[in-house]
């Protein structure tokens, strides 16, 4: 039998920790045939949830499943883990200032950072959920110095399906039969926030370029890409609660990508390290279109980027430097 893979879930009583803890213990993380331990690091407030969760778990008797446990100590859930999903964190409030938010957060996220740093397996994996995403990311690798900064990553993922999901649909509406899975190359640039940029211009369904098929530009700009970049307040707007289920999912695929690989002749999008790739700032954690392999990922290069392109990517990518200067600012990084 293989050795589990520890898994440390923080945020764990949340929404999105119930959403996604359940799959992650039936094998939707890493494989039908991976082992997982699981380790939850919740506030104190929120411990005793998070072991109700837990006696739930146990009661689905699930196979993979072969441990877990509950801490208020980031030290402590962090020790030997391997895959690190970091969805707690502190939501915006009435009154509160983007300052405030951010510092907040780095309250949270440098202590997790140091405490990867400090007692992570050589492996680990880091994918950050909580927002800002992307500058939480930052803040957390700032932190972890001893770890490669390529395993600190942020999700956009759930943004990419979002984009499959509408372009789909689009072309469903002119009466061809088309399934998400017919597409591939879809593209998230940028910051998870309102400003990224959607991009299906190097994307194909079923073999051909999507924008060409589409051949609709006001439906690319006035509808596809602000319903894209919207979906989360719309859900809020239906649901009377953020996106949960779907957040989860794209969590689990974000990994499962990293871990087992893109198809060929497909790619996905997740927020990483830049290295300078399409002007993006080296040490932005910008989303990109990577593709991976043997657990790691690599920046898909050489695309043409238009005008059009050019300005969006360039407008998301302005926000999180100013989401970088603002931290800096705070001594946060
Ligand atoms: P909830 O408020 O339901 O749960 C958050 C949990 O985190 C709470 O149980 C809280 O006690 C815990 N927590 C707070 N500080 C913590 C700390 N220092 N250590 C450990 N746990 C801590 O939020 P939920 O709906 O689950 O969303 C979680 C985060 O995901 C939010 O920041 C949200 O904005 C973000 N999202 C990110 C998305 C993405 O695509 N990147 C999409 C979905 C979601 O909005």
């Amino acid at each position: 039998t293989r050795t589990p893979v520890t898994v440390t879930v923080t945020g764990a009583a949340g929404q999105i920790g119930y959403a996604l803890l359940f799959r992650i213990a039936s094998g939707h993380l890493l494989g039908a045939d991976v082992p997982v331990r699981l380790r939850l690091l919740e506030i104190p407030q929120a411990v005793k949830a998070a072991e109700g969760t837990a006696m739930e778990l146990d009661d689905c008797a699930f196979p993979l499943l072969s441990g877990i446990d509950i801490f208020d100590d980031a030290t402590k859930a962090f020790d030997g883990v391997n895959v690190a999903l970091l969805v707690g964190a502190r939501p915006r409030t009435k009154g509160m200032e983007r300052g405030d938010l951010l510092e907040a957060n780095g309250g949270i996220f440098k202590p997790q950072g140091e405490a990867i740093n400090a007692g992570a397996a050589d492996d680990v994996k880091v994918l950050v959920v909580g927002n800002p995403a992307n500058t939480n990311a930052l803040i957390a690798q700032s932190h972890a110095p001893d770890v490669p900064a390529e395993r600190f990553t942020a999700m956009t993922r759930l943004d990419h399906n979002r984009a499959l999901a509408q372009l789909a649909k689009k072309v469903r509406g002119t009466g061809a039969r088309v399934s998400v899975a017919d597409i591939k190359k879809m593209t998230i640039w940028g910051n998870h926030s309102a400003t990224q940029y959607p991009d299906i211009f190097h994307a194909e369904i079923a073999g051909k370029n999507a924008a060409e098929t589409v051949n609709d530009q006001n439906w690319l700009e006035n509808d596809f890409i602000p319903t894209v970049a919207k979906r989360g307040a719309a859900i809020i707007e239906a649901r009377g609660a953020s996106s949960a289920a779907s957040a989860a999912s794209a969590a689990l695929n974000h990994v499962h990508t990293w871990v087992n690989g893109t198809a060929d002749g497909d790619w996905t999008s997740m927020a990483v390290v830049s290295d300078g790739s399409y002007g993006v700032p080296e040490g932005l954690i910008s989303s990109f279109p990577v593709t991976t392999k043997d657990g790691r990922w690599e920046i898909v290069q050489g695309l043409d980027i238009d005008d059009f392109s050019r300005a969006r990517i360039d407008a998301s990518v302005n926000e999180l430097s100013e989401e970088r200067d603002a931290v800096r600012k705070l001594g946060l990084i």
